[in-house]
Order: structure tokens, then C-alpha cells, then sequence
């Protein structure tokens, strides 16, 4: 037997004892075996595509959902490298049939910066598919492979034709053996692909259901901006969207804000690597912090806070704030923390993104001296108004500790009966000579 095939071989069989590993436990690649997990199978393959519009290379994704339930992703990306791994293996099989540890193998120059499974999607998709085909078109030519239940590969990379565009199309039908739902929902698909668009500006990003013939095409020139308006436009905003963008020890930060009139509670909506941080991290705390910072300092630079004024807090600040904060940060960086892994724990995180902020809002503020005045004006109402609800509760403990301990009513008193306030009253209980009880007098009071 020739060498080569041998290697060949045996690298197949490794293979596909890897890809097995993942059939027997898909929940441990992706989460669940329900829709959550069977769309996930999507997430992962359109991460790829979107890795590599972040790279530099491309700028359109097309997801076509096909009548019976596969779906197929196609990017105008360089195409995966379609030459031999040193394995002895295509490198497209190496990308589909092995699980890596991490990251992408020495082929890769740049790092992976979009969520999902770390350089193994494509080979876990793989594994959890009926089948899956692969058609990159690179260096001229359009490549053709093939790998079905669960990973074996049907043939070797193929030439189909000549081309002179490149990218890569990824067409699979999840495993109806191990999902126990495979169909595909279009309102997610929307969703999801709606939020990426946002996430990547300039990204087009066409989806197609063949089932319905529905079609949508999403592009945001001004990304993460445009997502501010879309999220506020019923809350009345103050202002355009404030959009502050910057990279610092590595880690690329952008960020979108804007104030409304209406609803009052913070919104913040916080990204790493275009997967939503649930539970926030060390970049929300970056954020607020540096919110704070330049809002006080401004309010004091321009005689707002004069000296004996303490500073506003971040809640004064926040009130009636919409902010994304997307950031992107490299494979080695990422680390993340909680129960559900939704909470960004790398400390660089804090640092970059409150450095960024703090700067780039300061200028802002500085340009925008209109807007800042307003801004600043609402902020000192919401302390004064916090102040006002702190002093009137700090009153009524008062009231209610010298109720207690100047007439020690400890088990005398019992809670009003009658929620009327002109109505409530309260008896208290002269007792004239100790332990009669037919001598008590009744004082009553309305309150
Ligand atoms: C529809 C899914 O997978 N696109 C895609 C994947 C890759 C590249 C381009 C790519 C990456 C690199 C160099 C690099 C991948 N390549 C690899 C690996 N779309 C989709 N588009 N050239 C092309 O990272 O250096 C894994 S994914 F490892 F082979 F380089």
C-alpha cells in the first residue's frame, strides 16, 4: 500500500471516532438536542462565514432554509483552503471531519473572533448531519465535497469547474436521529441573521425559505447605530445616536448610545464576539464606569457639579439610556464566567472598553455642547430626585424609631386594617394603673 494512502487511512479512522464522540454526547457541543441545539448547527456554520467578513474577506452571506428541512449557508469569503494538511488529509476534511481542541490549525493567520464552538462548528455540524456538501470556490476553481451520516466522506475533493469568484457554500440536513425537532424556523433565522447584520455593518445578509418563498435582506451601513433607533423608536430619543468606536490592548470596541423621554430603566445590550453577554461581564463594568466618569467630569468642568456637590452616580447617569456595547476580543482572551457562561470574566475587557468610552465620549461631550447640557441637566435631576427619595425614606425610619422607642410599643401596635389613608389611625394604649386591664384609655389619633 502506497504511504500516503496509509496515512490517508488512518487518519480517516481517527476521524471519524472523533466525530462519534460528539453523536454520543451532542449535548456537550451544543447544548441540547431540541430546536435550540438544532439551530445552533446553523449559528455555528454561519459563524464561520461571518469570521471571515471580520478577517476582511467578503461582505454577503445568503441563507437559503431548502424544502425538506436542510439549510444551506454560502459566503463571498476566500473560500476554505482546498490544499493538503500536513496530515495527508484535505484540508476541507480536516475543517469537517476533526475535532480540534481550539482554534483554527496552522493554516489560519488570523484569530477567530465570532462566538460559537472554537474551530470545531463545522466538524460538529458535521457529525450531527445527514449529510453535508461542501462547495468552495478558490484559486479558479470550484471544489466539490461530499460527507453523510455523521461524517463519513463520500468522495474526495472534486473539480467541478472554472470560477473567478471565491467563497464557500455549506449545504446540510441536521440528523433527524438525534434532533427531535429538524424544522428549520424562519422567525429565528430572522432574528438572529437581523442582530448579525446590525453587528457587522456593511454585512448583507439575504435569507430565503424555499418553504414559504418568504425573503429578507438585512445591511446596515451604520450597524450598531441603526440597531439603537430600531430598539428606541417608540421611546421618544433625545438625540441621534452617539456612536464611539476603538481598539485598545487588543480588543476592538464599539458602542452605541442614546437617551429617551420615555421608559426610564437603563437598556443596555452587551456583545463579545456577536454572541449576547446575558449576564454582562467586565465590559458592562468598563462601560458604566467610564459613563460616569465623563459625565461627572464634564458636569464639573462646566460648573454643573460646583466643589461641595458630591458626584453623580451611575444610576443618575443611566436613567433613560439605550447602549450596545459590542466588543471583540481574540480566542486567547476569552474567558467566561456564571452558571450559563454568559458573563464576560476577562479583566482586559474593563480596561479597553472604559478607556475607549471614557475618551471618545469626553470628546463628544465636548463637541456636542448642546446635547451634553441636556444630558447633564437630566442626570443632576435624577440625583436630585434620588436625594429626595432617600431623605423622605431616611424620614420615615426616623418616624417609626421614635414611634417604637419612645412609647415602646413592641406588641401593642397591629397593621391598619383600612388602606384609605384619611381613614387609618392609630389607638395608642394608656394602660392607668399596671396590670388593670379595665382602666386603659383609648387615645385616637388620625394620621
Ligand atoms: C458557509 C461557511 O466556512 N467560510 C470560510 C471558512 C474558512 C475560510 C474562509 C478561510 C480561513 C482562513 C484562510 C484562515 C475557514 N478556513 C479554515 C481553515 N463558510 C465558511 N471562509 N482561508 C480561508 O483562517 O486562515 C477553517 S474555516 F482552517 F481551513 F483555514
Amino acid at each position: 500500500m502506497a504511504r500516503t494512502k496509509q496515512i490517508y487511512d488512518e487518519s480517516k479512522i481517527q476521524i471519524l471516532q472523533g466525530l462519534e464522540a460528539v453523536r454520543k454526547r451532542p449535548g456537550m457541543y451544543i447544548g441540547s438536542t431540541d430546536s435550540k441545539g438544532l439551530h445552533q448547527l446553523l449559528w455555528e456554520i454561519i459563524d464561520n462565514s461571518i469570521d471571515e467578513v471580520l478577517s476582511g474577506f467578503g461582505d454577503q452571506i445568503k441563507v437559503i432554509i431548502h424544502k425538506g428541512n436542510s439549510v444551506e449557508v454560502i459566503d463571498n469569503g476566500r473560500g476554505i483552503p482546498i490544499g493538503m494538511h500536513k496530515s495527508g488529509v484535505p484540508t476541507p476534511q480536516v475543517v469537517f471531519c476533526t475535532l480540534h481542541a481550539g482554534g483554527k490549525f496552522d493554516t489560519s493567520s488570523g484569530y477567530k473572533v465570532s462566538g460559537g464552538l472554537h474551530g470545531v462548528g463545522s466538524s460538529v455540524v458535521n457529525a450531527l448531519s445527514e449529510f453535508v456538501e461542501v462547495n468552495i470556490q478558490r484559486d479558479g476553481k470550484i471544489y466539490f465535497q461530499k460527507y453523510e451520516k455523521g461524517g463519513s466522506v463520500i468522495n474526495k475533493p472534486k473539480i467541478l469547474g472554472d470560477s473567478r469568484k471565491t467563497g464557500t457554500s455549506v449545504h446540510f440536513k441536521p440528523d433527524p436521529s438525534i434532533f427531535s425537532s429538524t424544522v428549520i424556523d424562519y422567525k429565528l433565522c430572522y432574528q438572529r441573521l437581523k442582530e448579525s447584520a446590525y453587528l457587522v455593518k456593511n454585512l448583507k445578509i439575504e435569507l430565503f425559505d424555499e418553504r414559504t418563498n418568504e425573503t429578507e435582506t438585512f445591511v446596515f451601513q451604520n450597524g450598531i447605530a441603526e440597531y439603537i433607533d430600531d430598539l428606541n423608536s417608540n421611546k421618544d430619543p433625545i438625540h441621534d445616536a452617539i456612536y464611539l468606536e476603538g481598539t485598545n490592548l487588543g480588543i476592538q470596541v464599539e458602542c452605541a448610545l442614546q437617551y429617551c423621554n420615555k421608559f426610564y430603566s437603563e437598556n443596555l445590550l452587551s456583545y463579545v464576539n456577536n454572541i449576547r453577554t446575558r449576564d454582562g461581564g467586565t465590559h458592562e463594568t468598563g462601560f458604566r464606569s467610564a459613563l460616569t466618569k465623563a459625565f461627572n467630569d464634564y458636569a464639573r468642568m462646566k460648573g454643573f457639579l460646583k466643589d461641595k456637590d458630591p458626584n453623580l452616580e451611575g444610576t443618575d447617569v443611566r436613567e433613560g439610556l439605550s447602549a450596545i456595547l459590542s466588543i471583540r476580543i481574540g480566542e486567547d482572551k476569552l474567558q467566561f464566567e456564571g452558571q450559563t457562561k454568559n458573563k464576560l470574566g476577562t479583566a482586559d475587557a474593563k480596561f479597553a472598553v472604559e478607556a475607549i468610552v471614557f475618551e471618545k465620549l469626553k470628546f463628544f461631550l465636548a463637541e456636542k455642547g448642546e446635547i451634553a447640557n441636556s444630558l447633564v441637566n437630566n442626570a443632576i435631576r435624577a440625583a436630585k430626585a434620588r436625594e429626595a427619595a432617600r431623605r423622605a425614606r431616611e424620614e420615615v425610619r426616623m418616624i417609626k424609631q421614635k414611634v417604637v422607642k419612645t412609647a415602646n410599643l413592641a406588641g401593642k401596635l397591629a397593621p391598619v386594617q383600612n388602606k384609605n389613608p384619611k381613614v387609618n389611625e392609630l389607638f395608642i394604649v394608656e394602660e392607668a394603673v399596671p396590670n388593670k386591664a379595665e382602666t386603659v384609655a383609648f387615645r385616637q389619633f388620625y394620621l
